[in-house]
């Protein structure tokens, strides 16, 4: 029965299975590629192999249409992501990173929603030096991209207790058993010998098989009461279970997501379901089973439906549960009770476990770069240079300087005093709870800003904001530049999603802990339409709210919007 019900969808396989199975794992003509000199680009078959290896090949698109008329080649350049587990970086990995980005890079660094870095504007030729010398400093961008278990999430505010470490390891161990096998990386960017013949299937790559999995793959651990890392968001998250401070299990969720595109409501964002308890020891096991579900019944040929949230919604998630306890061996628990308060991070100075501080920065869209008035990119590298501890990049695309020894403090804080280094406490806490993906003029997606704008529209809603007295109201608000949701957009109390060049879809009612989806409010509306909106909305929020009540609940209680129940009536 499970069996049968477990059956693909039918079609012919999608373009990208062709050129996985063509690749000779992961290889392709990648190497050739790279050292063509006539073009800085490469193949679009080579470019769908790049992202496995965490790169894509990108134009500047500010530049696209001035080279077109000059019939130049685009302004190709590569983006770069680091595989980061739990976006733990030491000092020196920190040092590297900013170092390359000078070097190689255009003089930035995004952190990311995933807690990773990524580069951007990186040369063909200097792909190699650069993935060399992040290797060196004990990183690698392996399956920081591409249809493979991605960059593995973990909670990032070390200052709750000692479990947090516990979860970590997890994260990093997660991170790396599930990382595909070919040797494909080391012999492309690190110069390692090709193996020779041809290997056996089970050899190369015994989970994900030649194919690799039909859609990208992402896994997140959260510890409750806080939900920084979006855990519903994930294809499969662990909620930590703590118990007298031990940390007993996790809770299982299986089928999240955030991707869809305007106007098909096949695809549509979703949020996890909880299935189940486990202790500890059995999450690997758990989530390669899950992956090799996935592997076996994802949609391989129509990618816009190929995630793992569709594939337990077909399937149904009662016989998702019943196939992956068949493929386990043995049944889950019954799930225990949990409960989050926020998906946000907590800025500033916080002392933590064994006498060690924390300072968490806040990073307006993830961006490190000198800017003309604020040097944070000086300032965090000569941070770097004295730091002991460690740097924790957070899913909200801000960074913690972590572990800080009572002696080290002052001269930390005297550095972010020099450098004027902020935790975000002046500005609103609505700016303080924004995010915005890349957007423009690196993302090949984008219909409109998001990291470039969200910052100035926020100026302006700040003046709306402090006119009602809600400046220290804490509303989670997010920009994508396009429905795929790179900044888990349908989280957002308040999210604007990329439609047209100055033109986004507004969506309100996410709740302030992750729990609940926004819906549609209003379609394709300029600056002067939201702010309009805002006006309205944010002056009935101030008189009409009740005392602790999020926007997001007021926003469904009052009947401004429809609470989503499940993202299958996402679109009703
Ligand atoms: Fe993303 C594609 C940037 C987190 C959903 N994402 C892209 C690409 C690579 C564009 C492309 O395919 O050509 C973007 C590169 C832009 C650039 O110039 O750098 C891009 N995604 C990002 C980052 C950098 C946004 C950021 O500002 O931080 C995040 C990097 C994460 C990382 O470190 O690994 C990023 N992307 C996410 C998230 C959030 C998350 O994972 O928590 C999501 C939503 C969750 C999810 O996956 O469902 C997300 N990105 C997508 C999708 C839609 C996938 C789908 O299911 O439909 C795409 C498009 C695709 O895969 O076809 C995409
Ligand atoms: Fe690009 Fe869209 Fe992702 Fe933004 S949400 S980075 S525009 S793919």
């Amino acid at each position: 029965m499970v069996k049968q019900l477990l059956k693909a969808p039918d079609g012919p396989p999608s373009d990208v299975e062709r050129i996985k199975i063509e690749s000779n794992y992961l290889r392709g003509t990648l190497k050739e590629s790279l050292l063509e000199p006539l073009s800085s680009g490469i193949s679009d078959d080579d470019n769908r192999l790049m992202k496995f290896h965490g790169s894509y090949l990108q134009d500047d698109r500010d530049l696209r249409n001035e080279r077109q008329k000059q019939k130049l080649e685009p302004a190709y350049q590569f983006m770069l992501r680091v595989r980061l587990p739990g976006g733990v970086a030491s000092p020196d990995q920190w040092l590297t990173m900013d170092e390359l980005a000078q070097r190689n890079g255009n003089g930035t660094l995004k952190l990311t929603t995933r807690q990773t870095f990524q580069m951007h504007g990186i040369l063909k030729w200097n792909m190699r030096d650069t993935i060399q010398t992040i290797h060196k400093s004990l990183m690698d961008t392996i399956a920081a991209c591409g249809d493979v278990n991605r960059n593995v999430m973990c909670i990032s505010n070390p200052y709750q207790s000692e479990i947090h470490e516990e979860v970590y390891e997890w994260s990093k161990r997660l991170s790396n058993d599930l990382l595909p096998r070919t040797r494909a990386y080391h012999e492309i960017w690190l110069d390692e010998e090709m193996v020779a013949g041809t290997p056996d299937v089970d050899e190369v790559e015994p989970m994900y098989g030649p194919l690799y999995l039909p859609r990208k793959f992402k896994i997140g651990i959260a510890i409750p009461p806080q939900n920084d890392i979006d855990v519903f968001s994930q294809d499969l998250g662990f909620i930590a279970i703590v118990e007298n401070d031990k940390l007993i299990g996790f809770n299982v969720a299986i089928g999240g997501g955030m991707g869809m595109t305007h106007g098909d409501k096949a695809t549509y964002p979703q949020l996890s379901k909880v299935i189940g308890f486990c202790t500890p020891d059995k999450l690997y096991e758990i989530a390669e089973k899950t992956i090799t579900i996935q592997r076996d019944y994802g949609n391989r040929s129509e990618r816009k439906n190929a995630r793992f949230k569709y594939t337990v919604d077909r399937l149904g998630l009662e016989v998702v549960k019943e196939e992956l306890e068949k493929r386990l061996g043995w049944k889950l628990a019954e799930a225990k009770p949990f409960k989050f308060e926020s998906n946000g991070d907590r800025y500033g100075w916080v002392n933590g476990v064994r006498g060690k501080w924390h300072f968490n920065l806040f990073v307006e869209g993830g961006r490190i770069a000198d800017f003309d008035d604020y040097k944070l990119m000086t300032g965090l590298r000569e941070i770097a240079k004295v730091h002991d501890g460690e740097f924790r990049l957070t899913a909200n695309q801000n960074v913690i300087i972590a572990n800080v020894s009572t002696q080290k403090k002052k001269q930390i804080s005297e550095l972010i005093e020099q450098y004027g280094l902020t935790d975000g406490k002046h500005y609103s806490a609505l700016r303080r709870n924004s995010m915005a993906c890349v957007a423009l003029p690196t993302c090949g997606l984008a219909m409109a800003e998001a990291e470039r704008y969200l910052p100035t529209l926020i100026d302006k809603i700040e003046e709306i904001v402090d006119e009602n007295g809600l400046r220290e109201e804490e509303i989670t608000i997010r920009m994508t530049g396009c429905p795929n949701g790179c900044a888990r957009h349908t989280l957002g109390e308040i999210a604007f999603i990329g439609k047209a060049p100055g033109k986004y879809n507004m969506y309100l009612g996410a709740a302030f802990d992750g729990s609940r989806l926004s819906k549609i409010y209003r379609e394709n509306i300029g600056e002067q339409e939201i702010l309009a909106e805002l006006r309205v909305l944010l002056a009935r929020f101030a008189k009409e709210k009740y005392d602790g009540e999020h926007f997001g609940d007021f926003v469904v209680r009052v009947g401004i919007v429809e609470a989503v129940t499940d993202g299958t009536n996402f679109h009703d």
